[in-house]
């Protein structure tokens, strides 16, 4: 059947962004590589996923596994990966990677972007065998090419990324994305080693009966927080939680709901990472008719980073939900 773009579904990853580039005329092609090059890794990295319980995973750099393998971490592996693919691939001259220290050049000095990527988020969740994800960002360099990427390529706010995404090792596996002009999904058919377009043009409901929160330190969240919990629980909603990112959001963004990763005294700015996690989501959501802020009124796209790992609070999800959250946290945030 016809999706609304026009491309039916059941049409590969690569068909997709050859007749996208047509109707977005991207400049000659170097983001379509870029997002083949995620592609491409994502592929490896789900192998080695499903392959996961047959190694030692406890494992660190160094050991042996079972087939004799020098034992590496599945989060390292897929640093690795995703490093080579985009070097290789030759558009990018740097990424930020939750993995490394610093700004990672890969050696394209005429690469006109940069990624910042979680490339295996909730990794712990690997050995216990649930959904985790592959998170990232595609911005333009702003420094001459040529030369070195420097700190004001990667922290750059969010609205100014040129596209975003994440793959989700699930059930199935799945490639998810935006370049600014809307969503879609594809489902990995490893049988065949492609992505078919799955979830055209993908919207997220503008309300939702989900809400999912960690609450286990719910005595340290502030005011705010710990009443829009109590709203949820006197509305009776659905508490879904599951500890991995990019299940938890996915799962939200096609049935409607709101994730919140909340600052705590201990952790002021919370836990997530603002340049490869909220970033990227929060661009899909948006996309995808949702909203995502900081807690405190401000999107998180609109957040101008000063940090490559920092931390900011999460709050992201169906735009009538985040409203009605933002009105408890902004009644009670702290104005001083
Ligand atoms: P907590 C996984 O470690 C992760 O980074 C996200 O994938 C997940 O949503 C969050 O942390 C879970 O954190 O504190 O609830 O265990």
């Amino acid at each position: 059947d016809k999706s609304k773009l026009g491309q039916p579904v059941g049409t590969t990853l690569d068909r997709f962004i050859k007749n996208k580039q047509d109707e977005f005329s991207f400049a000659t092609g170097e983001l379509s590589q870029i997002l083949r090059d995620i592609g491409l890794a994502g592929k490896i990295i789900n192998r080695e996923i499903s392959r996961a319980g047959l190694v030692d995973l406890g494992g660190s750099v160094g050991e042996q596994n079972i087939q004799g393998e020098n034992q590496q971490k599945l989060d390292v592996i897929a640093n690795i990966r995703f490093k080579r693919a985009l070097r290789n691939g030759g558009e990018v001259c740097a990424i930020v990677s939750e993995e490394d220290d610093g700004i990672i050049d890969l050696n394209n000095p005429h690469g006109r972007y940069i990624v910042a990527i979680d490339p295996l988020d909730g990794s712990s969740n690997i050995d216990v065998n649930v959904s985790i994800g592959t998170i990232f960002s595609v911005y333009r360099r702003l420094s001459p090419v040529g030369g070195p990427a420097l700190r004001e390529d990667v922290l750059q706010k969010g609205d100014d990324q040129v596209a975003a995404g994440y793959l989700l090792y699930g059930s199935s596996t799945m490639l998810v994305y935006s370049t600014g002009h809307g969503v879609n999904g594809f489902t990995y058919d490893p049988s065949l080693g492609e992505f078919f377009l799955s979830h055209p043009n993908m919207k997220t409901p503008t309300t939702g009966s989900i809400y999912s929160i960690n609450e286990g330190p719910s005595q340290l969240f502030d005011d705010g927080v710990r009443q829009y919990i109590q709203h949820c629980k006197e509305q009776q909603l659905t508490a879904r939680y599951i500890g991995s990112l990019v299940g938890d959001f996915h799962r939200n963004m096609l049935k409607g709901g709101i994730y919140i990763y909340p600052a705590t005294p201990k952790a002021p700015n919370g836990k997530l990472r603002l340049l490869y996690e909220c970033n990227a989501l929060a661009y899909i959501i948006e996309q995808a008719g949702g909203k995502a802020t900081n807690g405190k009124g401000t999107r998180i796209l609109d957040l101008l980073p000063n940090e490559l790992h920092q931390r900011t609070p999460f709050f992201i999800g169906s735009s009538e939900m985040m409203e009605m959250a933002e009105s408890f946290n902004l009644a009670t945030a702290d104005t001083s």
